[in-house]
């Protein structure tokens, strides 16, 4: 049987992963076939009441160690009911968002650090990685002047730019880590740019060129 393929978008707040899992799906459609767009935390119906819970601004102060289950919590229900179904299925899963947001906003940006949150992801999916992850890194001020203007913002979006800064560190971690895996992307350029490397790292990385 067909296994599908696993990419995740990653990035700080107001990197543009929403333009980007459009230009993902797109591409793997016109390239693989079927493809499923989701994100974390969400992406069940449980999922998304849980997401609801995280991102109230009356929880400011939940502890970072709640913060990082109850993402867990999401993930478990995402892989049990439409992840691992739907790789297995052969389709392609197009994520925004996945374990490395914990490990880079919790991990780095709480400061539970990143053992923790990885002890955490090899308990739950030890037998999932990404594929590929587009990691979408744009300097902290551009992100939240772009973000600036939409509706009021949730807890994370509350948060100030030295977090962001934190979680950014988190990412280049990880794309140092992982090089093979996770892909930086400079999201500073405009919307076209970005859609053109995101096209030509996705040739590469599933046609070698
Ligand atoms: N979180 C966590 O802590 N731990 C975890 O394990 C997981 C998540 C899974 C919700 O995620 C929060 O959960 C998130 C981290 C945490 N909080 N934060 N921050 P989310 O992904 O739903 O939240 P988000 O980061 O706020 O997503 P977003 O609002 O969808 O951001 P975005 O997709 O990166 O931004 P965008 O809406 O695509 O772009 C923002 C604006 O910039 C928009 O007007 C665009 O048109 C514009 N834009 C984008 N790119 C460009 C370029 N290149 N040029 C000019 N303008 C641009």
């Amino acid at each position: 049987m067909a296994i599908g393929r696993f990419i995740t978008i990653e990035g700080t707040e107001g990197a543009g992963k929403s333009t980007a899992v459009a230009t993902v799906a797109a591409w793997a459609e016109q390239h693989a076939g079927s493809v499923i767009t989701t994100r974390e935390p969400g992406g069940t119906r449980l999922g998304e009441e849980l997401r609801e819970m995280l991102l109230r601004r009356r929880e400011a102060g939940m502890a970072a160690e709640t913060e990082v289950l109850l993402m867990f919590a999401a993930r478990a229900e995402h892989l049990e009911r439409v992840i691992r179904p739907a790789l297995a299925g052969g389709q392609w899963v197009v994520c925004d968002r996945f374990t490395d947001a914990s490990v880079a906003y919790q991990g780095y940006g709480r400061r539970l650090g990143a053992d923790r949150v990885e002890a955490l992801a090899q308990w739950l999916h030890a037998d999932i990685t990404p594929d590929l992850t587009l990691w979408l890194d744009v300097p902290v001020d551009l992100g939240l002047q772009r973000a600036a203007g939409r509706s009021a913002p949730d807890r994370f979006e509350a948060e100030k730019a030295r977090f962001f800064e934190a979680v950014r560190e988190g990412y280049a971690d990880l794309a140092r880590r992982h090089p093979g895996r996770v892909h930086r992307i400079d999201a500073t350029p405009e919307l076209a740019e970005v859609t053109h490397t995101l096209q030509r790292t996705l040739e590469t990385a599933f046609h070698g060129g």
